[in-house]
């Protein structure tokens, strides 16, 4: 990973090397904390976070669903982010605000434990290869399940939720693949290790409803801009053969922006290449971020 010289924690900017934990944290046994995924992307004006006020409303969303207080203001930690960035003199980088259950208090309980607060940016490339992003990836249907709400809050963005994305996902790897596509018990496409799902049939888009799963700020866009081509968008369950009959398929997150799916289960999906609707949400989406879309101006904070 490559290192940048600022990282915010507890309301102070420190040194990367100095932002450390203890080993009896909290969080670090028990999976006790919330976090975000964000990303800058470069543009004309400079610096731009990509819907930086949605990622903070949604920290503040998981931590209330996981009945965590976080000791500062949602204005508070959206202005350090663009302070840090700045510092840190990125032009695009990937963002991660983490709010947990610190030092000096173990034990399952952990009412009245320290609440820790940090935020660091670091560049960070595609996240599913370039390669992916070009031509699509390869994904596995998990042997893992996504835990239902009344096991694990899945649409809070929750540390220890993604004990269940890191056995889908190292299942996947192992086998050849690059990513693994979790079902709910249903056995419904629930959505991916770190992405929504979403498929084409007949020139509709279809994604899962987020119930059971992380209602993701780029699904929330990529659902926007179909809607202003005029694209008709269902959110419905539907199962693996809905995904293996599919016209194409393609995943979506801040880490893996838009993702085409060729292949699943060893079946190719559609042509066995991204498709016609894909390749335009994915332009639009990347004219977005970059700030060469006036219409998708409004989801972009500047850094100063
Ligand atoms: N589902 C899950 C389980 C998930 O973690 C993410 C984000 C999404 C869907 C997509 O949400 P959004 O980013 O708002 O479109 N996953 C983050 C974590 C990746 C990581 O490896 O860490 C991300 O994409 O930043």
């Amino acid at each position: 990973m490559e290192e940048v010289e600022w990282i915010w924690l507890n309301g102070e900017f420190v040194k990367w090397p100095e932002a450390k934990v203890h080993v009896l944290s909290h969080a670090l046994h028990y999976g006790s904390g919330v976090f975000e995924g964000i990303r800058c992307y470069e543009t004309e004006k400079g610096p731009a976070v990509f819907r930086l006020k949605d990622h903070m409303k949604r920290l503040f969303y998981s931590a209330e669903v996981f009945g965590l207080k976080i000791p500062f203001k949602r204005q508070e930690l959206y202005d350090v982010t663009l302070k840090l960035i700045s510092k840190n003199e990125l032009k695009e980088c990937y963002i991660r605000p983490i709010a947990y259950y610190g030092y000096g208090q173990m034990g399952l309980n952990p009412i009245g434990a320290k609440v820790d607060v940090s935020i660091a940016v670091w560049s960070w490339g595609a996240y599913l290869g370039e390669e992916g992003i070009k031509n699509g990836i390869r994904m596995k249907i998990s042997p893992w399940i996504r835990p239902p709400t009344n096991v694990m809050p899945t649409n809070a963005k929750v540390t220890g939720n993604y004990v269940n994305s890191i056995l889908a996902k190292v299942e996947a790897v192992e086998a050849g693949f690059e990513e693994a596509i979790l079902l709910d018990i249903n056995g419904n496409i629930a959505e991916c290790t770190g992405e929504n799902l979403f498929i084409a049939k007949d020139n509709v888009l279809i994604t899962p409803p987020t119930d059971n799963t992380l209602k993701g700020i780029t699904r929330d866009s990529i659902m926007q801009i179909a809607l202003d081509f005029e694209v008709k968008v269902e959110e419905r369950l539907f199962n693996k053969d809905k995904l293996f009959a599919a016209d194409e398929a393609f995943l979506t997150g801040t880490a893996a922006e838009v993702t085409p799916i060729r292949e699943v289960d060893g079946k190719q999906i559609g042509e066995g290449k991204p498709g016609p609707l894909t390749k335009k949400l994915q332009a639009k989406y990347y004219d977005s971020i970059h700030g060469r879309s006036p219409e998708y101006e409004k989801w972009l904070d500047f850094v100063k």
